[in-house]
């Protein structure tokens, strides 16, 4: 039975309600959760407020830069514990989640060594003038996150939070949330001042809610739907406080008739199975030139149904979908494919014995989708990916563009000239050239736009976004 992590201690809840945590590989429940609520949330951001007035703000940028890189090494001194406990968590192959679990540390370590390297400016000004501008903390930082990347979402926001000084409210998924209940503690080991981080687990309509909408906060990050992310911005714009939201995407790996294509697709196979497809960043669309797609697309299936779904300790391309409301959204999308008579290209393998219990799917390729079918333009977050053929590269630009969401997208080509035209015109938050995904990523700024939410995360934006910039103007005899 876990409890909330608050001003240092583990506390159970006010109500003294609890939640089941089940494993998305039999549907059954093996653990509980606290059931976190208002009550609670007020609690915790009592606490970080205090941590702001006490040893945490005291403490100078070496010394918090300290914390986060022995943070990071105690991650790494647990790591093979922490990735049962995640994988279990989230049914993800072991290896992927044990790989994670270096992502999560390396975070710690990026944002422990910029913690005193995040200056300010000297700005020219009236002559008499000094005018400098300084960085400090927001105050206290909220942050919800989904169940996708546990470990990896909670390095990739708390980290830099705590990095520039802020004290940290998190709210993390009620799918998956045991994981980040062990980093709290290594946190704590690692000399982490009481209250500088508060967790309340709970629902997102409750303990969430309460987070978004609680008038001590300063500033709020969101990782999940559109549909919460919009609720998140309202709440913020009525307090109102600065919003960062990241809400997934419908990213186009664009093949053009000159791609490697030897290269190009185990990585783009590996790019939508990766978690089962349940990633903010899955190449979930794949645009074929047109002169190539009956060779390209037959070669494509082939590597698809070399792929399976299998058990954590399998290792196999992916596992399991999250929750069973995650597997019936997903069927959905695959029944209304076929109802709608767009053809499967090919399919993975998937054991009878698992297709019958917890939240499976068979991975699935569909193609060529029509332009104007949700496979083609809404997030599945599943390991289904969309193929799709274009006339030329303004085409290509159109239909790559031509979603709500913009978060990333791969562009194969050997042309340089058409690489950096691409690089401009595609509307979205990262580009990747002849490359998808390519390492963690904790150093790049990433983010998204339209739909796909505003605001960066990652790299050394992210303490720009966490951080209060103040102008200080000086007048000097
Ligand atoms: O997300 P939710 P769900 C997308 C993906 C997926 C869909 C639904 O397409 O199929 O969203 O997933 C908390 N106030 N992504 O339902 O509900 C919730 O407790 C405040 C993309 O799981 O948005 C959890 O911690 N918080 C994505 C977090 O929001 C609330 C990752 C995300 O849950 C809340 C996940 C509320 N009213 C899903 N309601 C990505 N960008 O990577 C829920 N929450």
């Amino acid at each position: 039975m876990s409890s909330l992590f608050i001003a240092g201690r583990w506390v159970a809840p006010l109500a003294g309600e609890f939640l089941p945590v089940i494993d998305p590989c039999t549907g059954t429940t093996y653990a509980t959760i606290a059931r976190g609520g208002a009550g609670d949330v007020d609690l915790a951001v009592c606490a970080a407020r205090r941590a702001l007035q006490g040893p945490w703000a005291a403490l100078s940028a070496t010394d918090r830069g300290r914390i986060l890189t022995r943070a990071a090494l105690g991650i790494l001194a647990h790591a093979e514990e922490i990735a049962d406990i995640e994988s279990r968590d989230t049914g993800k192959p072991r290896a992927q989640a044990r790989a994670e679990i270096d992502v999560a540390a390396r975070y710690f370590e990026f944002y422990g060594g910029a913690a005193d390297k995040h200056a300010g400016q000297v700005i020219p000004f009236l002559s008499g003038h000094q005018a400098i501008v300084t960085r400090e903390p927001l105050g206290v930082t909220a942050h919800i996150i989904p169940w996708n990347y546990p470990a990896v979402m909670f390095g990739r926001t708390i980290a830099p939070a705590l990095a520039v000084g802020n004290a940290a409210v998190l709210k993390p998924s009620e799918d998956a949330c045991l994981t980040i209940l062990r980093l709290a503690d290594i946190l704590a080991d690692a000399g982490l001042p009481d209250g500088a981080l508060n967790i309340v687990t709970g629902l997102g309509e409750e303990a969430g809610a309460a987070l978004s909408a609680h008038p001590g906060i300063d500033f709020i990050t969101f990782t999940g739907s559109p549909r919460v992310g919009t609720l998140v911005q309202q709440a913020a714009a009525a307090t109102p406080v600065r919003c960062v939201l990241e809400l997934g995407g419908k990213s186009p790996q664009i093949l053009f008739e000159d791609a490697d294509i030897e290269q190009a697709l185990p990585v783009i196979v590996r790019a939508i199975l990766q978690n089962a497809g349940q990633t903010c960043s899955a190449g979930s669309r794949v645009l074929i030139a047109s002169s190539r797609y009956d060779d390209w697309a037959p070669r494509l299936a082939d590597a698809f149904r070399a792929t399976r779904a299998g058990l954590p300790s399998e290792n196999a391309d992916c596992g399991p979908l999250i929750n069973a409301t995650q597997h019936a959204r997903v069927r959905k999308f695959l029944q209304r494919a076929v109802e709608d008579g767009i053809p499967l290209l090919a399919e993975g393998q998937l054991d009878a014995s698992l297709a019958a219990q917890g939240y499976f799917v068979r991975p699935a390729l569909f193609g060529p989708v029509p332009r104007d079918h949700a496979l083609a333009r809404e997030e599945v977050f599943g390991p289904v990916l969309s193929v799709l053929p274009f006339e030329d590269e303004a085409d290509a630009v159109a239909l790559a563009n031509g979603t709500d969401y913009g978060l990333v997208a791969g562009v194969w080509t050997q042309d340089a000239s058409r690489q950096a035209r691409l690089s401009r015109a595609l509307r979205c938050g990262q580009v990747f050239l002849n490359c998808y995904g390519a390492g963690g990523g904790v150093e790049l700024p990433f983010g998204g736009v339209g739909r796909s939410g505003h605001g960066r995360e990652k790299g050394l934006l992210a303490l720009e976004e966490m951080s209060l910039a103040k102008t200080v103007v000086q007048r000097y005899a």
